[in-house]
């Protein structure tokens, strides 16, 4: 076993200047599933949150000291008493878009638990690393994606979906005054939601998501006089929009913008990648890009968003990789790792056979919204992942996850090892075999398709699952089409996750390797499966 992962701090986040590589940089800037996302500066840092739905701990919290590079720091609702979501919640409920800002010296961060017992909550921190408070309930706020602004007398607004607001005590929760509906975006529009209000200039501007958050998205703005308006529309609105164009980035939506020291602006947003044929299908869930932003005549002007952009004129401060193997050697999870709905510490533990990760099954299987599973959102179109089980005491494997509904796995017990597939009501074991006593290393490769060979039912990508032997011969036990783990198919707003999970008794696992496959010099943004 190799050296403990590195615990998040503060500290391992002050990454050291450097040229840009080749002068570009790469689109997504956080890859895999981290939509909604929201930013705020504070002085040569930023620092970025997004939606986690059902997964626990909550809100992803990231790092970056050139708006490119960015670090997970920890997650904000990352105890029981902040987030609760009870086994009736469905998949994609959970915790919706957070607005995350710095005022008077201190963190802010409000969402929405979109679940049993849940609402608006509002925490507090003095580090974004953590701790954050216990939450504020707002009991007044009844839509989701709220906002957070302050006005030069200290007087709180929370903007959200609808689009509404109303001004509210953010130390208390209590909501002041009667919401009253704002500007709405372009007439008929769907969907207007991700309201984020700021100050620039002489106006408060009012930026909004409309369309919906699949291909009709889109991002629009309006400014006024006041923080509640009255607000005109930008003549140019939507100021940015994939709907309607051939391009590998669609859905583009759901904007935060900020000023980076040099004056300049940039719009961090969500978008997806389909792959495939048609419709296109993306697997990888919704994830943030950057863009910049000019202005003209007091209005922001966005151009497309790219997969490769110009490099932004500082310096690069590039953050390490992820070690490839994590060797379960630490008392504490890193921060990416992620579990469905809860993670009790009496089911999941690293310090009860140190060394490896225990888990003791709670739900039988993955249908079940209580399994016991610790996974990392998948954030390359091609990879593979490999962990090695000690399933002597149960039942147990590897998975590919979307939801209840949607997932792939091999999992290994009772001397057999199975591969099986969920896809909405269809089950299937597509392999059964015996294994030798011991433990067992379980592989899964993912490899997206080739773009340059599509065809108009072409997969977007390729599972296959197996075991992997001594000498590193990986047997291929099933080869699936990646598409019924899609949102496309699946529905909803996640993406997938790769885990491990217990099905019965306890599973221990020694380590879980995570690699890219690269493709050229940059990391798999291109395809490797010809037809
Ligand atoms: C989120 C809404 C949206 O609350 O999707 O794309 C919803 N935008 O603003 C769930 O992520």
């Amino acid at each position: 076993m190799s050296s403990a992962q590195p615990q998040p701090s503060p500290a391992d986040t002050s990454a050291v200047a450097a040229e840009w590589a080749d002068g570009l940089l790469d689109n997504p800037v956080i890859p895999g599933m981290h939509p909604d996302p929201s930013v705020c500066r504070v002085g040569d840092d930023y620092y970025l949150a997004c939606s986690s739905f059902e997964y626990f701990p909550g809100v992803p919290i990231l790092h970056s000291r050139d708006l490119v590079h960015w670090e997970q720091l920890g997650n904000a609702l990352d105890r029981p008493s902040q987030l609760h979501l009870p086994p009736e919640t469905p998949s994609s409920a959970g915790v919706y878009a957070p607005t995350l800002r710095h005022h008077d010296g201190r963190f802010w961060l409000i969402t929405t638990n979109v679940a049993p017992g849940g609402g608006t909550m509002l925490f507090t921190a003095a580090d974004p690393a953590g701790p954050w408070s216990e939450p504020i309930r707002l009991p007044g706020i009844a839509g989701i994606d709220p906002d957070l602004a302050w006005d030069d007398q200290g007087r709180c607004w929370c903007t959200y979906a609808g689009i509404e607001q109303t001004r509210i005590d953010p130390h208390t929760g209590r909501t002041l005054g009667t919401p009253r509906r704002l500007w709405s975006g372009g007439r008929d529009a769907q969907a207007p939601e991700a309201p984020h209000l700021y100050r620039i200039g002489e106006y408060w501007y009012l930026l909004i998501a409309e369309g919906g958050t699949e291909r009709g998205h889109a991002v629009s703005i309006a400014r006024g006089p006041a923080p509640d308006g009255p607000f005109e529309p930008c003549p140019a609105n939507p100021i940015l929009t994939h709907r309607g164009i051939n391009h590998p980035i669609q859905n583009t939506g759901h904007a935060d913008l900020v000023q980076a020291p040099d004056g300049s602006w940039w719009l961090l947003l969500l978008g997806v990648r389909p792959r495939g044929g048609t419709p296109g299908w993306h697997v990888l869930g919704r994830e943030t890009f950057l863009t910049p932003v000019t202005w003209t005549d007091g209005w922001p002007v966005a151009g497309r968003v790219e997969a490769t952009l110009s490099a932004p004129p500082w310096p690069a401060h590039p953050v390490a990789a992820p070690a490839r193997r994590d060797d379960f050697d630490s008392r504490r999870l890193h921060p990416r790792w992620i579990s469905v709905r809860s993670r009790p510490e009496d089911h999941c533990s690293l310090t009860e056979h140190p060394g490896w990760l225990t888990l003791h099954a709670r739900g039988d299987s993955l249908d079940r919204p209580d399994v016991m599973f610790v996974g990392r959102r998948q954030q390359h179109l091609s990879c593979t992942v490999r962990t090695l089980l000690d399933a002597t005491a149960g039942r147990g494997g590897l998975a590919a996850r979307l939801d209840e509904a949607h997932h792939y796995e091999i999992e290994a017990g009772d001397g057999r090892v199975q591969v099986s597939a969920r896809a909405s009501s269809l089950r299937t074991v597509l392999a059964d075999r015996a294994t030798t006593p011991g433990p067992v290393l379980l592989r899964m490769d993912v490899l997206a398709t080739s773009a340059a060979h599509w065809q108009p039912c072409k997969e977007p990508d390729t599972i296959r699952l197996g075991i992997e032997h001594p000498d590193g011969t990986f047997d291929v036990l099933a080869e699936l089409d990646g598409r019924h783990l899609s949102t496309e198919v699946a529905g909803g707003f996640t993406g997938r996750v790769l885990g491990m999970y217990a099905a019965a008794g306890t599973v221990r696992f020694d380590w879980f390797d995570y690699e890219p496959i690269e493709v050229g010099s940059r990391t798999s943004a291109e395809a490797i499966l010809a037809p």
